[in-house]
């Protein structure tokens, strides 16, 4: 039992949260289940100091400290990534995207960048976004028949439209992205390529999605995703862009860094080195394309026909249903994910014909082939039948068997054993 400082509600609604997480599969693309030890930095002291600039020359005294994290988590991620430079204070994926915009545009410039409607993302060009209001947006798309981005489209588009930065990167796109071809493409219209790697980051740090890296002027990413770390962003981009990066993160549209997520980052990079997290993320991709095998052979259709990465669109709209009522279905049975457009969708955001499921959080749990397989199998009885209450007991046991068999506490304690080993 967790013991909490005071009897204040919030810790209830903090050890309820807990509660939850244990209790249900987590298969929102986006999640995933932290170390202990990436858990424990959040909680130290590091977030009673102010520490506006960078390593060395900061607005505030008593920094030496919080320096030495902060050069840690840089040289980190610099070596993981095998990047040229890094800047790791954004607090979040979209505002490292606005610091990145910022650094490579002046307001008003075109960008060509995925639709969100075919998997992008808000902070790529929605109209309400900061992105969408200070820049001229542009947009490519998957193809209809195949569901997939075709690089000659792309080419076609940028050739069309002469972008200053080419934008690749998703949030709801299963296939690899061919970052050679987008490079190529933004060297001959004469833009930047930028890479928002959120999603994927996880996957490129194991080795088992192709590095943007040696590609992109600047990549982007979250921390919190499949790279498993604090929720955070962190931007690496090549040694010329660094001083533009660092003056748009810092004064441009960052205060103080939080230095407690800046040593929880450090410590999810060092993690992310070790050969158990390789191996994690092979296992996050073999287990989600387990997945979209298992639920495309009980007749559910996944869009493009399959996965490369950690998460797949499933299209429901062929069971009479609509996203929001699969999402719900799921959620009755404690399996949560999340309701998603899927690319020509007939339906509104807040409906979809899609639900999106991803694989990081449930396969750092510990969930296997096997698991995943019954998982997919108890799935696809729900989406099948879903107001079936003989159903959806059964399948609550089933989920019981698997949450209770794979403990998330018990994975946080044998992540931080595997480390030291
Ligand atoms: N909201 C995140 C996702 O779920 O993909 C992206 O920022």
């Amino acid at each position: 039992m967790q013991r909490f400082p005071s009897d204040d509600p919030v810790w209830q609604a903090v050890a309820q949260e807990g509660e939850r997480q244990e209790a249900h599969l987590e298969l929102i693309a986006s999640e995933n289940h932290t170390s202990a030890e990436v858990l424990a930095a959040l909680g130290t002291v590091l977030t009673d100091k102010y520490a506006e600039g960078y390593p060395g020359k900061r607005y505030y005294g008593g920094c030496e400290n919080v320096d030495r994290v902060e050069e840690l988590c840089l040289a980190r991620a610099r070596e993981l990534f095998g990047a040229e430079a890094a800047n790791v204070q954004p607090h979040s994926g979209t505002q490292a995207n606005v610091a990145a915009l910022m650094a490579l545009l002046e307001p008003k410039d075109r960008i060509l960048a995925l639709s969100l409607d075919h998997g992008g993302h808000l902070s790529h060009g929605h109209p309400k976004n900061f992105s969408g209001l200070f820049y001229e947006i542009h947009a490519y798309g998957v193809e209809k028949h195949s569901e997939r981005i075709d690089m000659d489209q792309v080419r076609a588009k940028a050739l069309a439209v002469r972008p200053k930065l080419l934008l690749a990167g998703a949030s709801a796109y299963s296939r690899y992205l061919d970052f050679q071809a987008f490079a190529a493409i933004a060297r001959e219209v004469g833009a930047v390529l930028m890479v928002d790697q959120a999603h994927i980051a996880g996957l490129v740090a194991g080795g088992v999605h192709p590095s943007p890296v040696p590609y992109a002027d600047v990549v982007t990413m979250t921390t919190h995703k499949t790279l498993r770390g604090p929720r955070g962003g962190l931007i690496v981009c090549k040694e010329a862009w660094l001083k533009k990066l660092n003056s748009a993160v810092f004064p441009g549209d960052q205060g103080g860094p939080f230095m407690h997520a800046i040593a929880a980052k450090a410590v999810a990079l060092r993690e992310a080195m070790s050969a158990e997290f390789k191996l994690y993320a092979r296992a996050v991709v073999d287990n989600a394309a387990a997945l979209a095998r298992t639920l495309s052979e009980r007749g559910l259709r996944i869009v493009s026909g399959g996965t490369d990465n950690h998460l797949m669109l499933v299209d429901v709209s062929g069971l009479g249903l609509n996203g929001a009522e699969a999402e719900s279905a799921l959620g009755a049975v404690n399996v949560t994910c999340n309701k998603n457009l899927i690319p020509y969708d007939a339906q509104p955001p807040m409906k979809t014909s899609g639900i999106r499921l991803g694989t990081a959080a449930v396969t750092s749990r510990g969930l296997g082939r096997a698991e995943i397989q019954r998982m997919a199998g108890v799935i696809a009885d729900v989406l099948h039948a879903p107001t079936d209450e003989a159903l959806q007991r059964r399948v609550r046991g089933v989920v019981r068997e698997l949450t209770e068999g794979f403990p998330i506490r018990a994975a946080r304690g044998a992540r931080q054993a595997a480390l030291r080993n």
